[in-house]
This record gives C-alpha cells, sequence and structure tokens, in this order.
C-alpha cells in the first residue's frame, strides 16, 4: 500500500471482543434504530443502513445532505452513549488524537455495497478515522487522493480494525461486496462496521 497512514490490523479483537461489541451494539440498537440514508439531491438510497453512537452522528437526506447532528434522523432522540470498549480501542489505534465524537454504524445485508468515497465532513481532518469490522467478510477497496488513482483490495473480516491516517485519510475507499456467511458472529448473513470520528476541532 502506496499511502502512508494506512494500517490494516487483522484479527485486532478476538472472538470474545468481538461478542461484547456485538452485544453493546444490540443496546444501541434498540434506541437508536437503523435508518436508510438519502444521497443528497439524487434522492437515491444507499444499499447501507445506518445508525450511530456518540454525541453526533452522520446522517444524508435529499435536503440536507451530508452532515453531522445530535440526534436521530427517524425518533429525534439525542444518540446513544458510545460503548467504552470503542473508546478503548481508538486510544490504542489513533495516535494522541482528541477523542472520537462520532461512531457510524453501517448495517450491510447480503447484496449491500458502499462506492469509493472519501470521508471528509468532519472538521478535524488530522485525527484518523478508525474502523471495526463484525460478522461477514468484505472486499474493502482503497485508492489514493483522486478518483481515478489506482486501487487495491483488501480482506476485511471480522474483528479487523482499520486505520486511516495521515496520507490515508482522504483517500478514496468503499466496499465492493460482502461475503455472505462467511462469519457467524452475528446469527445471521451481513455485516456491520463501526466507524469513529473526531468531528469537532478539539
Ligand atoms: C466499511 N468503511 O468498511 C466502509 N471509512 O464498511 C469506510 O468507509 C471507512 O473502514 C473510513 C475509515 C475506515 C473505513
Ligand atoms: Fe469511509
Amino acid at each position: 500500500m502506496a499511502l502512508s497512514g494506512f494500517r490494516h490490523l487483522p484479527g485486532f479483537l478476538d472472538r470474545q471482543a468481538q461478542m461484547r461489541l456485538k452485544a453493546a451494539l444490540d443496546d444501541v440498537l434498540e434506541v437508536a434504530p437503523l435508518f436508510v440514508p438519502v444521497m443528497p439531491r439524487s434522492g437515491r438510497p444507499f444499499s447501507v443502513r445506518m445508525t450511530n453512537c456518540g454525541d453526533l452522528g452522520w446522517v444524508s437526506d435529499k435536503a440536507g445532505g451530508y452532515r453531522y447532528q445530535p440526534t436521530h434522523p427517524d425518533t429525534g432522540a439525542t444518540w446513544p452513549a458510545m460503548p467504552r470498549q470503542l473508546t478503548t480501542i481508538w486510544k490504542a489505534v489513533a495516535d494522541g488524537a482528541p477523542a472520537p465524537e462520532a461512531c457510524l454504524v453501517n448495517w450491510y445485508a447480503p447484496g449491500a455495497k458502499m462506492g469509493l468515497h472519501v470521508d471528509r465532513d468532519e472538521e478535524d481532518l488530522s485525527a484518523p478515522v478508525v474502523s471495526v469490522s463484525l460478522g461477514d467478510d468484505a472486499w474493502f477497496r482503497i485508492g489514493g487522493r483522486k478518483r481515478g488513482d489506482p486501487t487495491e483490495k483488501v480482506l476485511l473480516r471480522s474483528g479487523d480494525v482499520l486505520v486511516l491516517g495521515g496520507d490515508a485519510r482522504l483517500a478514496f475507499h468503499g466496499i465492493d461486496r460482502i461475503l455472505p456467511r462467511t462469519s457467524d458472529l452475528l446469527g445471521e448473513a451481513g455485516r456491520i462496521n463501526l466507524t469513529l470520528r473526531r468531528v469537532r476541532l478539539a
């Protein structure tokens, strides 16, 4: 991988830690149900369903576009607290960046994917974005700072952590597809990816 600041940490969470995190997420999902984000302008729905925990959550709809807000777009309730396990992971890998304010929960049913994108809705672009994968394997694709730059793919498995910092912070990346039923962690086919972000300048 050409970009410095890209780190793939396979098996960062063992099975027991994955099960604990899954249980914490079940509590999050109970108070903050999955919603279907919609692309700005086109109004096209994402194939991935989402929710958030932490002080801020990432949302998108036709009128307002991509943004962070303290409340759930459907229920209007504030987001549930970020499980402590996630802040512990952040502290271990985020190289001293200020505490994460947002955890975006992405739920992939079989067939869902995420097009190439750059995470740049945050004010603080010096902090890395850290992700944790749970459930089925997925092909993650990462390129460079320009959409046309060459890409390579990385297999993300349950328990893997990714860090996009440094030059990789603004790299294009996405999910080509998930590989249904390659993990039994979730008790159903599908994949969860959690992305932890620092949003505001400290
Ligand atoms: C996913 N991940 O793994 C999509 N973004 O489902 C991301 O979009 C992502 O894994 C920033 C940093 C790490 C990531
Ligand atoms: Fe991303």
